[in-house]
């Protein structure tokens, strides 16, 4: 007589989950596999879909047992291909997109608790329907998550004044490789009582454990804002530009975004539709922003002022201040479309660097004649948050002729080894993923490397958090 071998991890999962929390169609597989910029296709065994934390813990205490490496997953918006799974067709992607209740709004307290699948709009939205504000803001903010924003330490466009997610995390419920709970959801601003634990977890990118909920920090809400488009002629006069503004309007300063030139012309041909509130005949652009909660607060006619001042320093050639609230709107679309045009434009080679503010000019100056000089028919589209020394230095081919792929590693040799000799760093706010583990194993302090090894150990001793990113 045959007797039966043993069922297969996949027959495993869906007899002790059913088919509601793994699914297999290869539908629905589709859209996890691969990353947003199709560049990374993996082969999941599975897509677990919880609906409870209750389920998060049953799954991975089960993942756990078996030894099945598990993929959490966001919006799958990230950019170092860090949500998908490897190729093996053993990782079970786990997506967290049914978590998405916001469990409280507490005015008083100052504060919000989301379930990690909300997506950040909504987020953004609950805050305000409450009076108050949740400051992370991103161009995915349509689609990412919080448990994404957290597990990779989000920055985006008001970190001057905010800070990045990190900052804005006052406590996590996350559950562990095994399927135990560590919940830190009190939402306290100050609780000294030993290590930082939920720390760990932000910016770790799925690798120590699941985030479910997350107690999360609210703002009293902007009720002025003052918004300029502004024509700067270079890099240094634009940081020379941020210190006037931020010794004028200290801390209400949220937003200093610089563009070059070539980012306006590139939006001007895929997204026409956009309007351009400057001719584009300046080298180099800015879009800041200072914001009040005070509703009187003339922050406008301060912001005109200290730009009639800059324009008299030679900081500033022409500007443009938002006159409504559409208008406003309208600045922000131009710098949130940045990456779309740039990827209608074809492929590019992507660079998330972050440098002392001091540094950035000459950075832009010797890294861009070096892609000028070593890479024909390169288009260099350098642009990003200024204000936080943080760069995104993305190399498209001029035209559809130029393999820009082919110059890519030496490119990324060249670029970040000049960042670290100024004291900068590779993955300003995009993380490591599978894409840049090969980076973190080159530029990181050997004494960094033992510790978050070590870390990882005993968070997650079987290995079966994301295997394969972060660390090799
Ligand atoms: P995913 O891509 O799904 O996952 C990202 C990582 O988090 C993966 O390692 C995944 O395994 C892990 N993860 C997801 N959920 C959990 C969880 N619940 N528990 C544990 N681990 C989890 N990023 C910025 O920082 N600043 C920007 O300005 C910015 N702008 C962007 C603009 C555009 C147009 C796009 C497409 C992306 C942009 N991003 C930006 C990148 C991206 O949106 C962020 O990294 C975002 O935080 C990812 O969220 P997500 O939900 O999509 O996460
Ligand atoms: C942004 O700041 C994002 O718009 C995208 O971080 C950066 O496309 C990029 O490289
Ligand atoms: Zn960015």
């Amino acid at each position: 007589m045959m007797r039966a071998g043993p069922a297969s991890p996949l027959a495993q999962l869906v007899a002790r989950f059913g088919t509601d929390l793994i699914v297999t169609e290869r539908s629905a597989l589709e859209a996890v596999s691969i990353d947003q910029h199709r560049r990374h296709r993996g082969a999941p065994l599975a897509l677990a879909l919880p609906r409870t934390v209750a389920d998060v813990t049953s799954l991975l205490a089960f993942c756990n047992a078996a030894r099945i490496g598990v993929v959490p997953q966001g919006g799958n918006t990230g950019y170092c291909a860090a949500a998908t799974p490897d190729g093996s067709g053993s990782q079970l992607v786990l997506s967290l997109r049914r978590l998405d209740k916001i469990r409280d709004v507490d005015v008083a307290n100052g504060s919000l608790i989301a379930e990690a699948g909300c997506v950040l709009a909504d987020v953004q939205k609950s805050a305000a329907a409450a009076g108050r504000f949740f400051p992370l803001s991103l161009g995915s903010e349509g689609s990412c998550t919080i448990g994404g924003n957290l597990s990779t330490n989000a920055g985006g466009l008001n970190v001057l004044r905010y800070g990045m997610m990190r900052e804005l995390t006052l406590g996590l419920e996350v559950v562990l490789a095994d399927g135990r709970v560590l919940s830190t959801l009190q939402a306290l601003r100050k609780d000294n009582t030993g290590y930082d634990l939920k720390q760990l977890f932000v910016g770790a990118e799925g690798t120590l454990g699941i985030i479910t909920a997350a107690a999360l920090k609210l703002f009293p809400a902007p009720r002025a804002t003052g918004t300029a488009f502004v024509a700067v002629p270079s890099p240094a006069a634009a940081v020379a530009l941020l210190a006037r503004l931020r010794d004028g309007l200290g801390e209400l300063v949220n937003s200093f975004e610089l563009l070059p030139n070539v980012a306006l012309r590139l939006l001007d041909r895929h997204l026409p539709s956009l309007r351009q509130p400057l001719p584009a005949d300046s080298p180099w652009f800015v879009l800041c922003e200072a914001s009040s909660a005070d509703a009187n607060d003339p922050l406008t006619e301060k912001l005109g002022r200290l730009l009639e001042a800059a324009v008299d320093a030679g900081e500033v050639t022409d500007a443009a201040l938002a006159q409504s609230e559409r208008e406003r709107r309208e600045f922000w679309e131009l710098r949130e479309n940045v990456p779309e045009a740039q990827r209608r434009a074809g492929p590019s080679v992507k660079h998330d660097v972050s440098l002392p503010i001091g540094r950035i000019a000459d950075f832009i100056a010797e890294a861009g004649a070096w892609i000028t000089a070593h890479v024909e028919g390169s288009m260099l589209v350098c642009y990003g948050h200024l204000g936080d020394g943080n760069l995104h230095f993305n190399i498209s081919g001029a035209d559809e002729t130029v393999a820009i792929d082919a110059h890519a590693e030496t490119m990324k040799r060249t670029v970040h080894d000049m960042v670290a000799a100024r004291g900068g760093s590779f993955s300003a706010e995009h993380g490591i993923g599978q894409t840049k583990v090969g980076e973190l194993t080159r530029y990181a302090p050997p004494l960094e490397l033992e510790l978050m090894r070590s870390i990882k150990k005993i968070f997650d001793p079987n290995g079966i958090m994301n295997p394969g990113k972060v660390l090799a």
